[in-house]
């Protein structure tokens, strides 16, 4: 008989392939190498301040409860403050995404900043173009930020020098991790709530470009409050009071693993996998395949069953998702309470992706009843 193609084979334990890593290597959870030369140098980093930094001796202890204070509440709604006359607002989607030109978000009154938080939490995501926050000094873009809520420390994250409260992505010049990365895995994509296993996650969110490959590098989004109404009544009937845990545990592993700093020790928190928006009123499912584990009560298999649902439903709804594309001077605002986003690894053009997130965070997730 002719010989198979395939044949069996002993590997010795040594030998044994090694597992994908459950973390993106796209995801910056632990400190590398920055290339000086690439990134300080001609053709360097648009902003260098902004490069990542791990400092070993930044150590905070446990968050501490603080109270939130959800300015969307506040917001008149037909946002003369945000969109005056003259703004030009294209939605991306029917149900997420719109994207704004004409004002300049970091000179918002108070007024127009409560509409903001309110917008957002309408839209889900929304792009503002042509915005000077990239070259704010850090500490003002921070100060804008400071008013949605405490900012969030990330454990693990590059951060420009003395700022911790910036959680940075970036990729620098010829990054060929992507060439690793895509021998274990078939793609980039990752959905995630940021930090959801903090006992009270961000809500109004920002993130900024820095310096962006010419075509590549988006950002995708999903609309979790559309998920959840397209669930049929009896499935959401029976989702409504129950709890998921979220753990940082395994994010903060992944950072000791590869010799990277640990600012806070990891938490895990329990979570309603349903939660309400404190200012629309609107639900949203709330759990996601990087930090939450199980459901609370179930069978393992039951858990499992029911997460895998979960996500591939948010996962599939290409109808009820939004894809960002960056420009220069792009900043894009999400409330991390009713989506999920994620980056794409898809350019091998060698061009940098630089980007700065501001965290505010929001209050304890809360749930409301079932109302059919
Ligand atoms: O790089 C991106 O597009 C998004 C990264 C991300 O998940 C984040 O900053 O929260
Ligand atoms: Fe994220």
């Amino acid at each position: 008989m002719a010989p198979s193609a395939t044949t069996t084979q002993t590997l010795k334990a040594s030998e044994l392939p090694k597992p994908a890593s459950s973390f993106g290597q796209y995801k910056v959870i632990a400190s590398y190498t920055l290339s000086e030369e690439k990134e300080l140098g001609e053709n360097g980093a648009t902003y260098p301040h902004y490069l990542p930094t791990w400092s070993p001796e930044q150590k905070y202890p446990p968050l501490q409860p603080f109270e939130h204070v959800e300015h969307g509440k506040d917001a008149d709604t037909s946002y003369p403050d945000l969109l005056p006359a003259g703004t030009k607002t294209t939605d991306l989607t029917p149900t997420i995404g719109t994207e704004v030109h004409g004002i300049q978000v970091s000179s918002l009154s108070k007024a127009g900043k409560d509409q903001l938080a309110r917008f957002v939490a309408e839209r889900k995501v929304v792009a503002f173009r042509d915005q000077d926050f990239a070259d704010l000094p850090i500490q003002d873009a921070l100060d804008f930020g400071a008013y949605y809520g405490r900012h969030h420390i990330h454990p693990s994250s590059g951060s420009p020098k003395d700022y911790p409260e910036i959680h940075l992505v970036h990729r620098g010049a010829d990054d060929k991790t992507h060439e690793t990365f895509f021998e274990t895995r078939t793609s980039s994509v990752a959905w995630h709530s940021d930090v959801s296993y903090e006992a009270q996650p961000p809500g109004t969110t920002l993130l900024y470009i820095l310096d962006r490959p010419e075509t590549g590098g988006d950002t995708l989004f999903v609309n979790a409050v559309e998920a959840y109404n397209r669930l049929s009544p009896l499935f959401r009937e029976r989702l409504h009071g129950l709890k998921a845990v979220h753990s940082g545990v395994e994010q903060a592993a992944a950072a000791r693993a590869r010799g990277s700093i640990v600012r806070r020790e990891p938490v895990s928190h329990e979570h309603p996998i349903i939660r309400t928006h404190p200012a629309t009123g609107e639900k949203a499912i709330y759990v996601n395949p990087q930090f939450t584990r199980y459901i609370v009560g179930l069978k393992k298999e039951e858990s499992d069953a029911l997460l895998k649902f979960l996500y591939d439903h948010l996962a599939y709804g290409a109808d009820f998702q939004a894809r960002v594309k960056w420009q220069p001077g792009t900043l894009v605002l999400w409330d991390n309470r009713v989506t999920q986003h994620s980056a794409l690894v898809d350019w091998t053009s060698g061009q940098r992706r630089h980007l700065a997130r501001i965290t505010p965070q929001a209050e304890r997730p809360f749930e409301t009843p079932f109302e059919g």
